[in-house]
């Protein structure tokens, strides 16, 4: 899981599936949602198509990251409002964790 980008969405509110969507015109990525709020990923547990595409966005007023256990992806510092954006390239499952709060934990299953 290799390819990753990252961007603000500050500001833009509900229009980020309409944005998500077109960035990935090519009809098959299905995009999916992770939030990150109350010191928490949700969902813990993200099931996900190999090809599929994974946004991160954190919602609380502290920094998080998105930081994988084998280091093959990572968000660094995002702050509210901000959003990373992961291709998932590989099945297999992808643990991760905040590297500011350590027992920050979650896990993307692709197949
Ligand atoms: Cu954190």
């Amino acid at each position: 899981m290799s390819s990753f980008t990252r961007r603000s969405i500050l500001g833009l509110g509900a229009a980020l599936p309409f944005i998500s969507t077109a960035l990935y015109a090519d009809g098959h990525a299905t995009v999916h949602e992770v939030s990150i709020e109350g010191f928490a990923f949700s969902p813990a547990v993200l099931e996900v198509a190999v090809g599929d595409v994974v946004v991160f966005t954190n919602l609380d007023g502290a920094p998080h990251t998105a930081t994988a256990n084998n280091g093959a992806f990572d968000s660094g510092r995002l702050k509210r409002g901000e959003s990373f954006e992961l291709k998932v390239t590989d099945a297999g499952e992808h643990a991760y964790f905040c590297n500011f709060h350590r027992s920050m934990t979650a896990s993307i299953i692709a197949s």
